[in-house]
């Protein structure tokens, strides 16, 4: 393990999922209340883009480096073609349409703008070999993000080049090892330049049968896929926690961990009901932490009387992006929807003043992506580079004005402001995509 150092310091970067063109309400998403209350709604894949993109701009706007992640290529005519479908394209989406509308929506969904699920990634600071590890996540649970993993793993080798990283291949799929990647990671540290506590929070451990655990919904991530990151990343065990999340709330429409909890730094802000082992995690966490040697963690947790498990469910009110400013202190970056909710709104008001670590608190509307139960921090991967291995990341996706008007321009030219999941059989619309994405080659610039 080692430090950085004032000639290299250490930045958090997130690199957050352009909104693709195909984004819809398909309700494909098991144990996702948003995604199935809004199925065969009608999306506004323009919109969706445009409010991610705006996110992007704040985040930068306020000193923050940020960098943008481009959509995958869809719909996914190779995996379509694994099934058994064939022939022209736009005459094949014909078939699958026909034959079951779920392959359909999931060979063109646009679910790797949610990049928290691209993949674990961890700091060179934590690491046995000193350099940054980066597994992409699996995403085995589910039908259409299972088609993620390759065209992930190949855009993280472009975006993170060199001998600074280590690729490592997504976990074998199946339960077993099912992964989500960032989302059920957490990584807590005095300051950005030291080594960290890193904790995996897993919902079902695979060995035992889910018939044995009576549930509403399956959990995502497992035990198992959580020890073979930390292995393959080379973590030091004694910095590392393996936390079991509450059933209750994966029962609730907690899918992943980052909709119950969030950490930065010293900050770990959550509701009580996250960990399954509510008091036996924290007094681990802060004994753990305190081997780091830099004073007390500061958690921030939220009782149920203060805001539900529901409430927080419904305004990802955790799912909000916890950021470092430059100026010092740390912003809450929330969904719109939690100011709209009374009682997060309430909270939210009074968090500064509760002097735990968060400053202020600010408020994004990113309504098509929450309509699918994704809020700010699902559409951001979070990277802690030092500014030697920030250098080797192409320069063609670091957020920057001129970026962000290439992208708008791009996004209003190409973009439907309706989509239907019945229009993804429509061979114009097949068209369309192919030309946007042709064209986004000469904007977001990384290979
Ligand atoms: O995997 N929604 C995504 C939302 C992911 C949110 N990510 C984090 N919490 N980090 C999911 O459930 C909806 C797709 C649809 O219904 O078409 C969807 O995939």
């Amino acid at each position: 393990m080692k430090e950085s150092n004032s000639r290299n310091p250490t930045l958090e970067i997130n690199f957050d999922g352009l909104v693709g063109p195909s984004h819809n309400y398909a309700g494909l998403s098991h144990g996702n209340v948003a995604s199935k209350a809004n199925r065969n709604q009608s999306a506004n894949p323009r919109e969706a883009a445009l409010q991610g993109l705006e996110k992007m701009r704040y985040v930068a706007s306020r000193g923050i480096p940020q960098a943008v992640l481009p959509p995958q290529v869809r719909p996914d005519l190779a995996w379509l073609q694994r099934l058994g479908f064939s022939g022209k394209a736009e005459a094949m989406l014909e078939k699958v349409a026909k034959a079951d509308p779920v392959l359909l929506a999931a060979a063109w969904s646009a679910s790797s703008m949610w990049s928290a699920n691209a993949a674990t990634i961890s700091p060179s600071a934590d690491s046995e070999d000193g350099k940054v590890h980066i597994t992409p996540a699996n995403l085995s649970s589910q039908i259409h993000r299972s088609l993620e993993s390759s065209q992930t793993a190949l855009l993280l080798k472009h975006i993170f080049p060199g001998d600074l990283f280590v690729h490592h291949t997504p976990l074998p799929k199946g339960r077993f090892f099912g992964d989500e990647g960032a989302a059920n990671h957490i990584r807590l540290a005095p300051n950005m330049d030291t080594g960290g506590i890193q904790i995996f929070v897993y919902g079902q451990e695979a060995t035992v049968s889910q018939s044995e655990v009576a549930r509403r919904f399956i959990a995502r991530q497992s035990l198992e896929a959580s020890k073979a990151v930390s292995r393959l990343h080379g973590l030091n065990l004694d910095r590392t926690l393996f936390v079991a999340q509450n059933p209750i709330a994966i029962d609730a429409g907690v899918f992943h961990n980052d909709v119950i909890s969030v950490g930065h730094l010293q900050v770990l802000f959550c509701h009580e009901s996250a960990f399954q082992n509510r008091l036996g995690t924290l007094r681990e966490l802060r004994k753990k932490y305190n081997t780091l040697g830099h004073g007390e963690m500061s958690v921030i947790e939220v009782k149920s009387p203060e805001v539900s498990l529901d409430d927080a469910v419904s305004t990802y009110l955790f799912n909000s992006q916890i950021l470092s400013l430059p100026e010092g202190g740390m912003l809450l970056l929330a969904a719109e929807e939690c100011r709209r909710n009374k009682r997060t709104g309430q909270y939210l008001e009074n968090l500064p003043a509760q002097k735990k670590g968060i400053t202020e608190v600010t408020y994004v509307d990113l309504r098509q992506s929450m309509r699918n139960g994704g809020g700010p921090a699902c559409l951001r991967l979070r990277t802690l580079l030092t500014a030697k291995e920030w250098n080797a990341v192409p320069s063609g996706v670091k957020f920057t004005d001129a970026l962000y008007w290439k992208s708008k321009t791009w996004i209003e030219k190409y973009y439907r402001d309706r989509l239907l999941p019945k229009d993804l059989a429509d061979p114009d619309f097949f068209r369309e995509v192919r030309e946007a994405m042709r064209a986004l080659d000469s904007i977001l610039l990384y290979v």
